[in-house]
């Protein structure tokens, strides 16, 4: 039986990943951070499986670390964890330099210090280190990283890079774009937008409020990543990869989108600050615009050409944007609870 460790089990990722093992029959460790209020609910339907094992730790603490992963001796590690909020990580600069590139130095050196070519070891890039270079991006496009939590991303990058080239390790870049699922944290723009159309079908009447309607992201389904990133450690030689669909909407269209599912269609009014989103058919007011949502630098446009995944991974998105924002209104609807969305 195959172990696995995957840092950030209990996010999105962690959590569709960890389902995805445990039906390859791999046995999956995860690392949980301790928390004054249970922070499994993610992965609440695996509690108790017997090939699932939960254990405190933090990557910030090398020393937990590096003795959780003598112990465990895993053949893969998923280095998922991070502080993954690009806005936060604005005013939370150290904190996301520390979890996402010195928490991933301290785990290619706990991967590098066990035996050799034992582990192969996954590295969560993002489509965040290119910045505003024009789309769409592939492999060798120029890395501009125009936030801290980009920065981060990129230095750990880097820090794969060369743990592969130095030391030989087995170590692989997934560079994601955008990907969401009903499983999505509610500050990311996708999952705000589902929620408010929930409220909104469960006669909620408080306006959405939004920042820059008209930023472009590549939105995938994080189930169709998955896959891709465990097809990254299964090759035979260690690369890095896009991940990614190749088309782009603004998050604009992803409100139309969403809001059409309750048989809204918006209408837009007022221009910058003032703009709002209405219900055609009465008036209501449904979005606003809040600068509050605005980041220092903005990165505008995203969009992915994974056709080295495609030629050499044979990785497919199966998943479009219709069907992406269906799955997620949908998922939102039927499990409303009334708590408000950020
Ligand atoms: P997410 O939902 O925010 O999950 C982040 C995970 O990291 C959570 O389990 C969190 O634990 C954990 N974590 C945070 N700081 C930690 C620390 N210091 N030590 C240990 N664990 C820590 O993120 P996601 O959307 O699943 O993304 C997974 C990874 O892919 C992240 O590295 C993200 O940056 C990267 N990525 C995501 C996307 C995307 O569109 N989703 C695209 C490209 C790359 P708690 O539950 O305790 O907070
Ligand atoms: O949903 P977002 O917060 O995602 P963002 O910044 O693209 O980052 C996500 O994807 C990255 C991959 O490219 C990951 F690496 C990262 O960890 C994370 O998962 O924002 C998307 C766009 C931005 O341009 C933002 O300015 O939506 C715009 N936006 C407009 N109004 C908003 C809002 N974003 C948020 N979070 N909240 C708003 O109200």
């Amino acid at each position: 039986m195959k172990k696995a460790l995957i840092t950030g089990i209990t996010g999105q990722d962690g959590a569709l990943l960890a389902a995805f093992l445990l039906e390859k029959s791999y046995e999956v460790h995860g690392i949980v951070r301790r928390a004054s209020l249970p922070n499994t609910a993610r992965i609440a339907a695996l509690l108790g499986h017997p090939s699932l094992h939960l254990h405190y730790a933090d990557v910030i603490d090398a020393a937990a670390m590096i003795t959780l992963i003598q112990t465990i001796q895993p053949q893969e590690i998923y280095n998922l964890a991070a502080q993954s909020d690009v806005l936060l990580s604005f005013t939370m600069p150290a904190y996301t330099l520390d979890t996402n590139a010195s928490g991933t130095l301290t785990l290619l050196e706990a991967t590098r210090i066990l035996p050799k070519n034992s582990c192969r070891f996954y590295q969560a890039s993002t489509s965040e280190i290119f910045g505003n270079h024009e789309a769409p991006q592939t492999e060798q496009t120029p890395f501009q990283p125009v936030s801290p939590y980009g920065i981060s991303k990129l230095c750990a990058y880097w820090l794969v890079v060369n743990y592969r080239q130095a030391h030989g390790l087995f170590a692989a870049n997934g560079i994601l774009f955008n990907h969401e699922s009903p499983l999505r944290g509610e500050r990311f723009v996708s999952r705000k937008i589902t929620r408010a159309v929930a409220a909104f079908a469960h006669g909620g009447t408080t306006p959405l409020k939004l920042g820059n309607l008209d930023a472009r992201r590549d939105w995938g389904h994080s189930q169709d990543y998955i896959r891709g990133m465990w097809g990254i450690l299964q090759h035979s030689t260690p690369d890095d990869y896009i991940l990614a669909t190749g088309t782009m909407h603004s998050v604009r269209t992803f409100a139309e989108l969403a809001f059409g599912h309750i048989g809204c269609k918006l209408q837009w009014q007022g221009s910058g600050l003032q703009e709002k989103g209405l219900d055609a058919k009465t008036g209501q007011v449904m979005i606003e615009v809040d600068p509050a949502f605005f980041r220092p630098v903005e990165l505008h446009s995203l969009c992915g050409d994974a056709s080295k995944a495609r030629k050499i991974l044979g990785w497919e998105p199966t998943i479009n944007f219709e069907g992406l924002v269906a799955d997620m209104v949908k998922n939102d609807i039927e499990n409303y609870k009334s708590a408000a969305y950020v």
